[in-house]
């Protein structure tokens, strides 16, 4: 063991002493220009997450062979994803109905976001206020529209921590937007609070995948 411990040093050495090269090279060669800079740092990005998956796993491999519990690593498909617990966020500001707001996500081997923790609503707030904007609601994978008032993710599970806005009857179904009532919800970023709206209104979106985790 001490052996392999020994090899993995010396390549980790080797390993570096070539990447500080290389970033040394980049940075003479880049600082000069913004453009140049951004493509440094994209680069830096890069490498700085490789040796993060690298070490995640190495730290796993070895909690294992010494019984403590074992960390998850996680990763979301790219930069763009939120990573929140073992799940990844989307905020998308394009704005479309429901039903074509699931379509998207779905194109993009994700789903409508399904919102069932405090830290889930803290990233989407977060986030919500860094985009601004003139819509701060955001479609949820959540709908009431197979049998009215029985309100379900889109992974056909029944909802159990609501969110609500208190202080108001929603989800209220309110008829003044059209015939159907309300039967898809949103999130407000910037409250947290849940909304019943009708489902061809226009918002933009949350998607959600699970994270992939490191091994
Ligand atoms: C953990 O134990 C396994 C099998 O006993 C061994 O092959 C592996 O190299 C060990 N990993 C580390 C990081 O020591
Ligand atoms: C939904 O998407 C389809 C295909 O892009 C489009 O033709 C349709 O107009 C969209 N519906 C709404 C309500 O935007
Ligand atoms: C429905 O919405 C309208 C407009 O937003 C509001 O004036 C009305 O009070 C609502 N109805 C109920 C029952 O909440
Ligand atoms: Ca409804
Ligand atoms: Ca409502």
């Amino acid at each position: 063991m001490m052996n392999l411990i020994k090899k993995k040093g010396a390549l980790g050495i080797r390993g570096h002493a070539v990447l500080f090269v290389f970033i040394s090279l980049m940075v003479s060669v880049a600082a000069d220009s913004a453009e140049g800079q951004e493509s440094y740092l994209k680069l830096r990005l890069d490498l700085l997450k490789k040796s993060y998956s690298k070490l995640c796993s190495e730290y796993t491999n070895l909690a294992q062979n010494c019984s403590v519990p074992v960390p998850n690593c996680y990763e979301c498909p790219d930069d763009k994803w939120l990573l929140v617990g073992d799940q990844c966020l989307l905020l998308e500001t394009d704005r479309n109905d429901w039903l074509n707001s699931s379509k998207k996500c779905e194109e993009m081997g994700a789903h409508l976001a399904i919102l069932t923790t405090t830290e889930q609503h803290e990233a989407v707030e977060k986030e919500g206020r860094m985009l601004g904007g003139l819509y701060t609601f955001y479609w949820m994978g959540l709908t009431d529209i197979e049998k009215e008032g029985e309100w379900k993710w889109v992974d056909n599970s029944i909802v159990k921590n609501t969110h609500w806005k208190v202080g108001t009857s929603e989800p209220d179904n309110n008829q003044s937007g059209g015939e159907e009532g309300e039967d898809c919800a949103v999130v407000d970023s910037y409250t947290q609070s849940w909304y019943d709206v009708p489902c061809s209104y226009l918002y933009p979106r949350i998607c959600q995948v699970n994270a992939k985790l490191l091994k």
